[in-house]
C-alpha cells in the first residue's frame, strides 16, 4: 500500500511515519508514503503556488499548474514502483463526502491513493476538473489545510492492514471495527480497582465471561441509544439487535421512537 501526498507542508506527515502503530507498519514494509510539494515544481523566482481569486474576495487560491504537475509526478513514481491500478486522486474538502470507516476499509484493500491537501481558500477548480476523482471531508468544520484530513485517512487505513496491529490487538481490532459499524464502544477500566472512591463495575471483576460480555453489550446499547439513536435505528434495520437487546432498551425507555 502506498500513499502519495501533495502538500506544501510534508513535515506534517512525520506524525504517521514516526509514531505508533502506523510507524511500525511502515517499518514492517506494509505501507509507504511519498510527499510531493507543489512549490518544488514551480519555475518562477518566487516559487509561487497561489494567487488572488478572480471575482475578488478574501484569501488566496492555489494555482492549478503546480498541483497538476505534482499529481503527474506522483502518478509516474507509482507506475515506476510497479503499481497496477490507477490510484484515486482524493481532495480533502469540506464540500466532500464525509469520511467513514467503510471508506478506510475499502482503501485498505487497495493499492492506496494520491491525497491532495489544499491551503488558503482552496484550489483552482480547473485542477479539480482535470485531476481529482473524489472529494472527501472529515466533517462539518473548517480546517486551515487538508493535511489533518489526509493524516486521518492514512491513520484509519493503515491500522487496518493485515499485520499492522500486534497479535493481541488484532482481536481488539475485529471487535472495535465490528462495534464501529454498529454500536458505540463500552467504557473501559484498568487498575486500581478503586480510584478516588470510584469502583470498577462489579461484572468486570466477576471473572464470568458471559456476564462481562452482557454488561459490555448493555453499556454499548445504553450509550448508543443516548448519544446516537440513528445507529440504533440502523442496527435494527440491519437486523443486528437481538430480542435480549430490544428488551434491555425497552425496559429502560431507551428504544428510539418514530419521529
Ligand atoms: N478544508 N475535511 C482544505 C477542510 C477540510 C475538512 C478547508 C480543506 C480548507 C484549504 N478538509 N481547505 N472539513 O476544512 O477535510
Amino acid at each position: 500500500m502506498r500513499f502519495d501526498i501533495v502538500t506544501l507542508f510534508p513535515e506534517i506527515f512525520d506524525a504517521v511515519t514516526r509514531h505508533g502503530v502506523t510507524a511500525r507498519a511502515c517499518q514492517r514494509g506494509l505501507w509507504q508514503m511519498h510527499a510531493w510539494n507543489p512549490r518544488e515544481v514551480t519555475t518562477d523566482a518566487h516559487r509561487t503556488v497561489d494567487d488572488r481569486p478572480y471575482g475578488g474576495g478574501p484569501g488566496m487560491v492555489m494555482l492549478a499548474d503546480p498541483l497538476i504537475k505534482s499529481v503527474q509526478r506522483a502518478r509516474a513514481a507509482r507506475a515506476e514502483a510497479g503499481a497496477l491500478q490507477a490510484a484515486p486522486v482524493i481532495l480533502l474538502s469540506p464540500t466532500g463526502r464525509r469520511f467513514e470507516q467503510s471508506m478506510a476499509r475499502d482503501l485498505a484493500s487497495s493499492e492506496g491513493a494520491i491525497l491532495i491537501c489544499g491551503r488558503y481558500e482552496g484550489v483552482d477548480q480547473r485542477f479539480i476538473d482535470a485531476c481529482v476523482t473524489d472529494e472527501w471531508s472529515l466533517g462539518d468544520f473548517v480546517l486551515s489545510g487538508g493535511e489533518i484530513g489526509a493524516l486521518a485517512i492514512v491513520d484509519a487505513t493503515v491500522r487496518l492492514l493485515p499485520g499492522a496491529l500486534n497479535h493481541g490487538q488484532s482481536a481488539v481490532q475485529d471487535s472495535f471495527d465490528a462495534a464501529l459499524s454498529g454500536m458505540l464502544d463500552c467504557p473501559h477500566y484498568t487498575r486500581p480497582e478503586v480510584y478516588e472512591g470510584q469502583a470498577v463495575p462489579a461484572p468486570l471483576l466477576s471473572g464470568h465471561h458471559a456476564q462481562i460480555a452482557r454488561w459490555r453489550r448493555e453499556q454499548s446499547l445504553r450509550i448508543t441509544a443516548q448519544r446516537r439513536p440513528d445507529l440504533i435505528a440502523a442496527a435494527r434495520a440491519a437486523g443486528t439487535l437481538s430480542a435480549q437487546d430490544e428488551r434491555f432498551l425497552a425496559e429502560r425507555g431507551l428504544a428510539p421512537t418514530e419521529d
